[in-house]
């Protein structure tokens, strides 16, 4: 199996709830390898590089506006199949509903959340991934 990078983040809600060690911690208990971390402050131009494929949509602009509220940790992660990997371990979208034993399932709120506050990030193929780990590590 491949090996392959991903691009995950810690989102502001994250990095501000203090789960940046619980995230990493579960992203190393599944044995992927932490390649490069970095704190950023997101801009404009850099947000609505990343979520192009989201532009015009209903929640875009809340979303943008959310990613610009605080620092994100943004992770180049390494291991066999890690892109779908991580995104399972991450859980479905929407961390109301998303499964316990992921990081949205566990760790999100059951109420007076936004779908946007999910914490994490995961690039969703390999395309994503090669083009946003460009974007937030040049
Ligand atoms: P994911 O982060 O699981 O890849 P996505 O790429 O479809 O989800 O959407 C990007 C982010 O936009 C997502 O993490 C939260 C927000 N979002 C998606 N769908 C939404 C919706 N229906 N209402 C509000 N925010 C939404
Ligand atoms: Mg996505």
């Amino acid at each position: 199996t491949p090996v392959e990078e991903t691009l995950v983040l810690v989102k502001p809600d994250g990095v501000a709830r203090n789960l940046t060690g619980e995230i990493l911690r579960r992203i190393e208990a599944k044995g992927y390898q932490l390649v490069d971390i970095r704190l950023v402050e997101a801009d404009l131009e850099l947000l609505s590089q990343h979520y192009a494929e989201h532009q015009g949509k209903p929640f875009y602009e809340p979303l943008i506006e959310f990613m610009q509220s605080g620092p994100i940790v943004a992770i180049r992660v390494a291991g066999e199949r890690v892109i779908e990997g991580f995104r399972s371990l991450a859980g479905t979208t929407d961390p109301t509903t998303a499964a316990p034993g992921t990081i949205r399932g566990d760790l999100g709120r059951d109420w007076g959340l936004k779908v946007q506050q999910n914490l994490v990030h995961g690039s969703d193929s390999p395309e994503s991934a090669a083009r946003e780990l460009a974007l937030w590590f040049g």
